[in-house]
């Protein structure tokens, strides 16, 4: 079908137009019928992952991540068979205020680590990120040479949900990646709210990425989480600011020392590095080790790794319980009118949770 040309540049010309292809591809709808997708079974999984097949990783981790109730029994007993073949690892947490330089860190770091012939594992836990899309998703082209890496694999955090939720899924994640050989995770997570304690409940080490100056030293970052830190590394510390950096450095191994020792015979440092010029990566990349050789030769990397699983069985428990009360028909349906009651004191807050465990207590009885 032609049109008449009136103008052949003009855009406000209208064609007559041609025949609308049909709306499904004949040819991809009959080779859809004859590689019909099909549904991975527990051992597609299973031998998929141990044999680092990332297609089947990245599966396996989607279903971890899912909500719905037949992929979390699946998920349940891929995790458990991986949690039996799963090496001995590196989990280190990685953490820093929006802008401290991780994502730019991590990628010059992590290929410390790939180069020297171990398999790195990023994931990130950002309960954010149902508005932000994910912040190492964003980050791919910041992490554009590890992303490439054959080595490495980047994963996003899992979206959705409350912090527990994620967390139990970045948890899970880890010991699938760990099943399909990557010996060291990184676990990054943005410095804001609760994030960093729960990714410090599932790392071995635990790396906080400080910048230098910036009028106040402490930047927003809680004493707790300098507390639990492992290692305080001093990020952008190259051109104009190295002076500052090494400042901050002086500071924050004073502020490491008035801390009391965690047990594990470690004594947290201070550094300095720049993901730019790549000073200071290698010192803490040894570090790194040698947190790993005293910890394993000590016993304390054990004893930490009982206390995590014991702490996420427990997590685990109080998520689930949490979330079948609020799924709980009859609650949902309660819920409003208490909710009334309570905002215009009728009711007592306490006497109305009280009420509405006990609705919910009657119906599982
Ligand atoms: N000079 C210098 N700039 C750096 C360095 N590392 C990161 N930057 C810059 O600092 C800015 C923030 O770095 P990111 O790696 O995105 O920081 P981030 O902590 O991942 O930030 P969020 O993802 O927002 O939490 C970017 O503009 C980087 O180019 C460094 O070592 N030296
Ligand atoms: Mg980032």
């Amino acid at each position: 079908m032609t049109s008449k040309k009136v103008d052949g540049n003009s855009a406000l010309k209208v064609n007559k137009g041609i025949e609308q292809p049909p709306v499904i591809n004949p040819y991809m709808s009959n080779f859809y019928k004859k590689n019909r997708v099909r549904q991975l079974t527990l051992e597609d999984y299973l031998n998929g992952i141990l044999s680092s097949d990332l297609t089947v990783l990245s599966q396996a981790i989607t279903l971890v991540e899912s909500s719905r109730p037949e992929h979390r029994e699946v998920a349940r007993e891929i995790v458990q068979r991986c949690q039996e073949v799963a090496g001995e690892s590196m989990r280190i947490g990685i953490t820093g205020v929006p802008g401290a330089g991780k994502s730019t860190f991590i990628e010059a770091f992590g290929r410390l680590f790939t180069e020297s012939g171990h398999k790195l594992a990023v994931l990130a836990i950002d309960p954010s990120s149902e508005k932000s899309k994910g912040s190492i998703l964003g980050d791919k082209t910041r992490m554009e040479k590890l992303s490439a890496d054959k080595n490495a694999f980047i994963r996003p955090s899992p979206s959705g949900g409350s912090l527990g939720g994620v967390a139990r899924k970045t948890r899970e994640s880890i010991v699938l990646c760990e099943a399909a050989g990557y010996d060291v995770i990184f676990i990054e997570t943005v410095g804001v709210g609760q994030s960093e304690t729960a990714v410090h409940s599932m790392s071995d080490f635990f790396l906080l990425l400080m910048l230098s100056g910036a009028g106040d030293e402490l930047q927003g970052i809680k004493r707790g989480i300098m507390e639990m830190s492992d290692l305080i590394a001093i990020t952008k510390a190259d051109g104009n600011n190295i002076d500052k950096a090494f400042l901050a450095k002086a500071l924050y191994s004073n502020a490491l020392h008035l801390f009391p020792p965690t047990g594990s015979g470690w004594v947290p440092s201070a550094l300095t590095s720049s993901a730019i010029t790549g000073s200071g990566l290698e010192e803490i990349k040894q570090k790194i080790f040698e947190y790993f050789d005293l910890t394993r030769k000590n016993g304390f990397y054990y004893k930490k790794r009982e206390e995590q699983a014991r702490f996420w069985m427990y997590e685990t428990i109080n998520e689930e319980i949490k979330n079948r009360f609020y799924a709980n028909h009859t609650i949902r349906r309660r819920l409003e009118e208490y909710e009334k009651l309570v905002t215009t004191g009728r009711m007592g807050s306490f006497a109305a949770a009280s009420e509405l465990l006990k609705l919910y207590n009657e119906k599982w009885k």
